[in-house]
């Protein structure tokens, strides 16, 4: 009896302490919110909200890749109009294989086709238009892009997923286009027989729609059923133009791709989400139970993207449904979606795709990266050893679990994402020890999302240092993944402490790696003062960049040596500090990262420029400074003219020059000074040649260059003259002038 009383009131603590409003709600993607939850009940709900079985396996992919190709490729354009003719698709060359071991080496698990893109040109044999690879030369009309990569995806083992834009520019523009054409909606079976070319998939459907739905759904018939199975279906948001009014039967949609796809997830409705912005950016916090106003099932558009902790208690409180929606974290690896070009159109490094990686990966969403192929039909060199050296980089780190033979929670250190430990309301930590050191930089923890939701809202990891707890690294949600970076730290006892949480968290897995980082390459430069300044050197890209440091994010613990007198830096060299003046002379320095030298980065300086004043210039005076900044990306450039264009300046005291250099603007190809004429002047009034000087091959080569003089000369006032410029142009430019 007293047993029987013992049990019931243990049922009731449980209960009470697991439901606030003693109701125990059901495990599921989307819950709900009653007129009557409070704001414990709107968690423990929270704390129920579970992905289904698709949007988990395709959570498990982590990295995932996108292909924009097509006619903008050809083109050049991000955009196409719909007007394009399809021959300028002139595609020679195809090796989807080649995209595929590409993907393959960097760790890729599916790749996202933009089957069409927004021109309405599609890459595959349609039976419903004539606005694609049909009708171009690309092997006579009879090439099929997506074919060809399905098998090569076969044969890679890589997942295939459908990018289809509601967006047509062809069907709005042509005459006869079916987009916005205010046709009635009548009944249509899906898919519309084509003589002579049946499927093999016998599924009829029969949806109440208008002449582009109709168009939409039999081109997602092929797409689904022609191509082996399909793992996603992208639909983009973005639309360049629309007519008529047109609406897109979703509803139609879903059912067909459920039903023919039964595995895919889909991009842009209820399953996946949009991370808000095209360049690489995560949230610190990301959590993939959001807050829907209106059933998530039924709305037409998709979540409001903006906000910094979407998922916040604060959001869920205002909220009427609660749904798991998990976020894509989608970018390209090139300046733009579309390849154009080797030269101008900029790559990512791989230290700024690897940081992407771990933020977005360990950040609960899923890495996908856009790798646009070129014209010859291949994923260019640079951007294939940009992706072998990210797959390097996972693989080294995160397949060596250094964790592998700790003592701890079995559930949680057995790698097996299906086995959790639930951890109880007054013993939120979870201690690992080892028998030996470990030396580790990153920590990847797991919650079972799949059973338990994602409740951790803030937790810590400690290291056990000199007989004490050290915190090391803190951060807030967990969800799938979350990986900590935190500098080297090396122990044998490691504490997760989980400081704030939506119930009782289920933590799946921890993982301990270490990350090898790599020394820096540097740049060095100089402030006007003479400040020296010595850093990693920052990667060009323009495209869309998201901010972050990069390096500091993924490496920690290097330092700079440098010299002054010609020689190679070692680890011997002086320490580079802030708080060095330099005047004129080499610096040549060296990043060291645990007694590994990178590659020595040097720059020779000339004279201080702080007391330089100028004297006279052609026009454009009030730029002028700017030739003589210390900043070589902001230059003067005179105004277009015949007559020689010239600067004279007063170096605030005599000195014996025995050479200047010219760095000229990289902007564009105008105002690059081939020939010119040095000359002195005693007075500052009356001018003496010195000598000629001549740089070559500048438009395509818009670097440094130095000139020396045949002897020193001994001037305060010198005046450089344009003689001839580059591409017969009739303007000069100057970003930088040092003399030495
Ligand atoms: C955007 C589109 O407009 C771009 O062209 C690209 O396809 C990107 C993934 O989505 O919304």
């Amino acid at each position: 009896m007293q047993k029987l009383f013992l049990i019931i009131i243990l049922i009731f603590v449980i209960t009470s302490c697991e439901s606030p409003n003693k109701q125990l709600a059901k495990l599921n993607s989307t819950i709900e919110i009653d007129a009557d939850d409070s704001k414990d009940s709107i968690i423990y709900k929270a704390a129920h909200i579970i992905p289904t079985v698709n949007q988990y396996e395709a959570l498990k992919n982590e990295f995932i890749a996108f292909i924009h190709f097509g006619p903008n490729t050809f083109t050049r354009m991000e955009w196409g109009n719909g007007m394009e003719d399809p021959k300028i698709f002139n595609l020679k060359n195809l090796d989807t294989d080649q995209w595929c071991r590409a993907m393959k080496e960097a760790g890729i698990k599916m790749v996202i086709f933009t089957a069409k893109h927004h021109d309405g040109f599609v890459l595959w044999q349609s039976r419903y238009t004539k606005q694609g690879v049909m009708s171009s030369s690309f092997k006579d009309g009879k090439g099929d892009v997506l074919k060809e990569l399905s098998e090569s995806c076969q044969r890679f083992d890589i997942k295939l997923a459908i990018y289809l834009s509601p967006a047509d520019l062809y069907q709005i523009e042509h005459p006869e286009g079916l987009y916005g054409n205010l046709s009635k909606y009548t009944d249509r079976t899906i898919p519309r027989q084509v003589e002579g070319r049946p499927f093999a998939n016998k599924t009829i459907f029969n949806f109440k729609v208008d002449d582009y739905n109709e168009y939409f759904l039999n081109q997602l018939f092929e797409l689904l059923t022609d191509y082996g199975p399909v793992h996603e279906v992208w639909f983009d948001g973005a639309h360049p133009k629309r007519k008529g009014g047109q609406t897109y039967n979703y509803k139609a949609w879903e059912e067909l791709i459920s039903t023919l796809a039964p595995e895919a997830v889909i991009f842009g409705r209820q399953d996946i989400r949009w991370c808000g912005n095209e360049s690489g950016n995560t949230r610190d916090t990301e959590w993939n139970v959001i807050p829907y106003i209106g059933d998530p099932a039924e709305k037409e558009s998709t979540f409001d993207y903006g906000g910094d902790n979407i998922g916040s208690r604060e959001n869920l409180y205002k909220s009427e449904y609660l749904h798991y929606q998990q976020a894509e974290t989608n970018t390209s690896i090139r300046e733009g979606w579309f390849y154009r070009d080797e030269d101008t159109q900029k790559v990512r490094s791989a230290d700024d795709v690897f940081d992407m990686y771990e933020r977005s990966v360990g950040g609960n969403s899923t890495f996908l990266l856009n790798i646009p192929p070129n014209r010859d039909g291949l994923l260019s060199p640079e951007d294939v050893k940009v992706l072998e050296e990210v797959g390097k980089r996972i693989k080294e780190t995160y397949t060596n679990n250094l964790f592998s033979k700790a003592k701890g929670p079995d559930n949680v250190l057995d790698n097996d994402i299906a086995s959790f430990e639930l951890l109880e309301s007054d013993n939120k930590e979870i201690i690992i020890a080892l028998n030996e050191n470990i030396t580790i930089n990153r920590l990847a923890i797991q919650e079972a999302i799949a059973t338990h939701s994602e409740r951790v809202e803030k937790h810590a990891l400690d290291a056990w240092v000199n007989d004490d707890w050290q915190e090391i690294a803190l951060a807030t949600n967990v969800g799938y993944k979350r990986i900590l970076r935190f500098p080297e730290i090396t122990s044998n006892k490691f504490r997760i402490r989980i400081l704030e949480s939506r119930l009782n968290p289920a933590i799946s897995n921890i993982t301990a790696h270490y990350y090898k980082t790599r020394p820096p390459q540097l740049s060095i430069s100089r402030s006007i003062e003479g400040l020296l300044k010595i850093e990693p050197q920052k990667h060009e890209f323009n495209w869309k960049p998201h901010g972050e440091d990069i390096i500091s994010n993924i490496n920690s613990g290097y330092e700079i040596r440098f010299t002054t007198n010609g020689s190679n830096p070692t680890k011997d060299s002086q320490l580079f500090k802030k708080n060095i003046l330099v005047g004129s002379t080499e610096i040549k320095a060296v990043a060291i990262d645990k007694d590994e030298l990178g590659s020595v980065a040097s720059h020779t300086f000339g004279i201080l420029k702080k007391d330089w004043k100028i004297m006279d210039v052609d026009s454009n005076k009030g730029k002028v400074k700017l030739a003589f900044d210390e900043n070589a990306n902001t230059y003067w450039q005179s105004k277009s003219s015949k007559k020689l264009h010239y600067l004279a300046i007063d170096l605030g005291e005599n000195y014996n020059l025995k050479g200047f250099s010219y760095t000229p603007q990289k902007e564009h190809s105008k105002g690059m000074i081939e020939k010119g004429l040095i000359q002195i002047s005693t007075n500052g009034k009356n001018w003496e040649d010195v000598e000629e000087f001549e740089f070559g091959n500048l438009i395509n080569d818009p670097v440094k260059r130095s000139h020396y003089f045949e002897k020193s000369i001994h001037t305060r006032y010198v005046r450089i003259m344009s003689k001839t410029i580059a591409g017969n142009n009739e303007t000069a430019a100057v970003a930088e002038l040092d003399f030495f």
